[in-house]
């Protein structure tokens, strides 16, 4: 197996950083688009089948240095009995706003709610030569969809819960921390090599109300893994203001997205975690020689032990595919010890 994501995630020697790309699988690629004709949003997600042809899209164009499984943060909610739609964002057919409303959430073993995310895991595992991620959604970021029904700006509704009911904000975030800790634990049991937690909305919180709710919340869903694990990724993006107290959480990794400096994060976090990121999304939309010399600028600002090169959120639907293919040139050609690199080899990632 090609193991330069797991070495960069233990921050060992590599012979240059990997590379993989939030969602590497949807609607910038046709092939996405065309099995999305076939079938509905969910309906990929619940058939192994389809997740697995999904996540092993982007790995027969590009080679990649890791899968992820097809699915979405909101997936395990619906599987544990949260009825919603996607359209294409998250939609629920009824928010939780009262204290019975989030005592009636169930948290049922996410083997049996989304057994069908292991499943698609342990074949995907089977059909790759390089890791596999699973992923899950952070406690505060399933919180703010939750409250507020779907993706709002500035998620007003899970504010308003917090300042006029933080007890309840709390109870949500403990059964969440739960079943986020349960949905990681399967399916690195199911083969997972590693897995990413996606906070997406930390960043609307202060650094006081972070550490008060978001922080405990996805520190105890980590917790709860094994000790004998692989590496978990600790992504938020707009999270500047955060970046010491997320490096708390007991990640492995963090991610960062395009507004801080890989080399300052370093810095601020004392060099304990590998680091993640950081291409802005938008620099995939220049030309090709314009995305090698973006390109090339985030690899020199992440030099250093343990460094994952990715964008620092995910792919636009409008990227075109000529721009992915100038980003796996210039991260292949760029050697972390030009010396060991003359020797390795660039075998293909689907068996
Ligand atoms: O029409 C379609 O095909 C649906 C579009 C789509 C896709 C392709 C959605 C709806 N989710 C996904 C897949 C998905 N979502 C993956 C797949 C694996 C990959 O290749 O990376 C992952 C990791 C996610 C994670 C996800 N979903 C996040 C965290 C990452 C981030 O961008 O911050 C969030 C916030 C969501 C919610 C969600 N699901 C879909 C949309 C459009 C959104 C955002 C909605 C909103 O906030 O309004």
């Amino acid at each position: 197996m090609n193991d330069r994501f797991l070495r960069a995630c233990r921050r060992e020697p590599v012979d240059r950083p990997p590379l993989w790309i939030m969602r590497q699988a949807g609607r910038y690629l046709p092939e996405y688009r065309a099995l999305r004709e076939r079938a509905d949003f969910l309906t990929v997600c619940r058939t192994p089948e389809l997740a697995v042809e999904a996540s092993l899209q982007p790995l027969r164009r590009f080679a990649l240095d890791a899968a992820i499984v097809f699915s979405d943060i909101l997936v395990p909610l619906a599987g544990a009995g949260v009825a919603m739609t996607f359209d294409p964002g998250p939609r629920l057919a009824a928010p939780l706003r009262t204290r019975s409303d989030i005592d009636a959430l169930r948290t049922p073993p996410m083997a049996e709610a989304a057994s069908f995310v292991g499943a698609a895991i342990a074949e995907l595992s089977r059909r790759v030569t390089v890791p596999v991620l699973g992923f899950a959604g952070a406690p505060w970021t399933l919180a703010a969809y939750l409250v507020e029904g779907g993706g709002r700006d500035g998620f007003p509704a899970i504010q308003a819960m917090l300042h006029r009911d933080p007890d309840t904000l709390e109870r949500l975030l403990g059964k969440l921390a739960t079943i986020v800790g349960d949905h990681l634990a399967f399916q690195l049991r199911s083969g997972a090599h590693a897995v990413q937690i996606f906070d997406s909305w930390a960043g609307i919180l202060s650094p006081a109300d972070y550490r008060r709710f978001a922080l405990p919340a996805v520190r105890r869903a980590i917790a709860a893994l094994p000790e004998r694990r692989g590496p978990v990724i600790y992504f938020a993006p707009s999270a500047h203001h955060l970046l010491e107290d997320m490096a708390a959480a007991g990640a492995d990794v963090l991610g960062v997205c395009w507004r801080t400096g890989l080399a300052d994060a370093r810095r601020r976090t004392g060099g304990r975690l590998a680091l993640q990121g950081n291409l802005a999304p938008h620099a995939l939309l220049g030309p090709p020689a314009s995305v090698r010399e973006r390109a090339r600028a985030v690899l020199e600002d992440g030099r250093g032990p343990g460094h994952i090169m990715n964008l620092g959120h995910g792919i636009l639907p409008e990227t075109p595919i000529e721009a992915v293919e100038a980003l796996i040139e210039t991260v292949h050609g760029f050697a972390t010890n030009p010396i060991a690199h003359a020797f390795s080899g660039r075998a293909g990632s689907v068996s």
